[in-house]
């Protein structure tokens, strides 16, 4: 049975799985909400998330949360295509693992969406972006990025040499800020520049919901 993912057109959580789906070789079928005038398909998926997309189904499995989801087809799928999270008995490297993973989703994600969403989102809408909203999301993320670039001149991705779920899950909205105007993903220093310019060019890259 092919898995199904439920997203929408512009969304950078929908995108966020299609990467780890084309990098992981897993066949699925996309059913885009937008399509479906957001009208929920599958009720009992409804009960916790609300009209949030984007979930899948998997042989009958409902999961929400792109992350949670990248993490379950990373698992669930660890023999074929690429390996994306490390071995569960390298203690060490799970512990980097984890702090990449939450490095994205507390110091990259809030401010990246904040600026990609004023910028690009809104426009998409035919809204105008707030300026002085984009701005301060930049710095704000500019100053985080400082540590990036310190991390990325020790080591070849994130959480160590091997690339991960979190290199990956920068994708989408890094995407999107390059696309809004900003020069942020290569502008602050070589190590970032090389990393993004890596990671965003990778065929998984492409070919999502954003594109
Ligand atoms: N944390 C969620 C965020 C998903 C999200 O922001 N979904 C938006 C569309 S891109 C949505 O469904 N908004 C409508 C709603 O929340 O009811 C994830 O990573 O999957």
């Amino acid at each position: 049975m092919t898995l199904t993912l439920y997203g929408a057109y512009m969304c950078p959580s929908t995108a966020r799985i299609q990467v780890v789906l084309h990098e992981k070789s897993i066949p699925y079928k996309l059913v885009n909400t937008d399509e479906e005038s957001f009208r929920h398909p599958i009720p009992e998926a409804s009960s916790l998330f609300g009209n949030c997309i984007p979930f899948i189904i998997d042989k009958g499995f409902i999961l929400h949360e792109s992350r949670a989801i990248c993490r379950y087809l990373a698992t669930q799928y660890a023999d074929q295509g690429t390996k994306l999270i490390p071995d569960v008995y390298s203690i060490k490297c799970c512990a980097l693992f984890e702090q990449a993973v939450l490095c994205e989703a507390l110091n990259f994600d809030p401010y990246a969406s904040k600026a990609g969403y004023e910028n690009v989102i809104k426009r998409s809408k035919g809204l105008l972006p707030d300026e002085a909203i984009f701005e301060a999301s930049i710095a704000g993320l500019s100053s985080k990025l400082d540590a990036y670039e310190s991390i990325l001149g020790e080591q070849r991705y994130l959480a160590g040499n091997a690339l991960t779920l979190a290199d990956l899950y920068h994708i989408p909205w890094g995407t999107l800020l390059t696309r809004g105007g900003s020069d942020i993903m290569t502008r602050k220093g070589p190590n970032i520049t090389r990393w993004w310019n890596e990671i965003s060019t990778r065929d998984s890259s492409k070919g999502t919901v954003l594109n």
